[in-house]
């Protein structure tokens, strides 16, 4: 039996996916995740690696949404749950289940361990919905993305939410040119960074450019 607060949480899944809120008030991407404990790697962490929330927010325009009544003026927007396969199994098919009708058009899955089942088993659940897998630790790679022919799901490397969410958006893209704007820009400012760069370092030296570093 769920307790209570999952209860809560299944039971407004099923009555958003009851009702008929216009798209763009709907979140685009579900950004869901086995433990808080996965935040760092999943969100993105303020002295580590960026991760997907950072993505979203910082350069593509996406804000998260955290009230259903109430949804941020973005056009593009993301919401975030934990939802545990093991110790929440029913949370987790309510999810699946009711991510398509709640206007969610890809989902993003992260667990970590060896048992990472969150995201396969999200992806058989809320097929035909596609569902981008992200292996929390090395060792969950395996788990993410063994699964059986018939059974797909994308996945990235090990940590890479960030690339989650361009992969995600890429998906939406292709029905939101201004979408596609986005994306094209980032890589547009990714190849500017590199040449930037690579002025500096040839042109400081490798010792001034790496004390420059520092
Ligand atoms: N996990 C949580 N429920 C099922 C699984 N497989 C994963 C989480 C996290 C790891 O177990 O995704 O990476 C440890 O979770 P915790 O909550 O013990 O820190």
């Amino acid at each position: 039996m769920p307790s209570a607060s999952v209860q809560s949480l299944i039971d407004q899944f099923h009555e958003e996916a009851d009702r008929d809120r216009p798209a763009a008030e709907t979140p685009d991407v579900g950004v869901i995740m086995g433990s808080d404990s996965d935040l760092d790697v999943m969100a993105g962490s303020e002295s580590g690696r960026p991760g997907a929330h950072d993505a979203f927010t910082e350069h593509l325009g996406f804000a998260e949404q955290t009230d259903y009544d109430d949804p941020p003026a973005e056009r593009f927007t993301f919401e975030t749950f934990v939802v545990s396969a093991h110790r929440t199994p029913e949370l987790m098919y309510a999810y699946g289940e009711t991510a398509e009708a709640r206007g969610v058009e890809v989902i993003i899955a992260g667990a970590g361990g060896k048992s990472a089942d969150l995201p396969n088993m999200t992806a058989s659940i809320a097929y035909p919905l596609p569902v981008i897998g992200v292996p929390v630790q090395e060792k969950s790679v395996d788990s993410v993305i063994g699964m059986p022919q018939g059974a797909p799901i994308t996945a990235v490397d090990a940590g890479k939410s960030f690339n989650a969410a361009l992969s995600a958006a890429q998906i939406l893209a292709r029905d939101h040119g201004e979408l596609r704007q986005r994306l094209v820009a980032y890589h547009e400012n990714l190849q500017t960074d590199v040449g930037d760069v690579s002025r500096r370092l040839h042109e400081s030296g490798t010792p001034d450019f790496r004390t420059g570093r520092e």
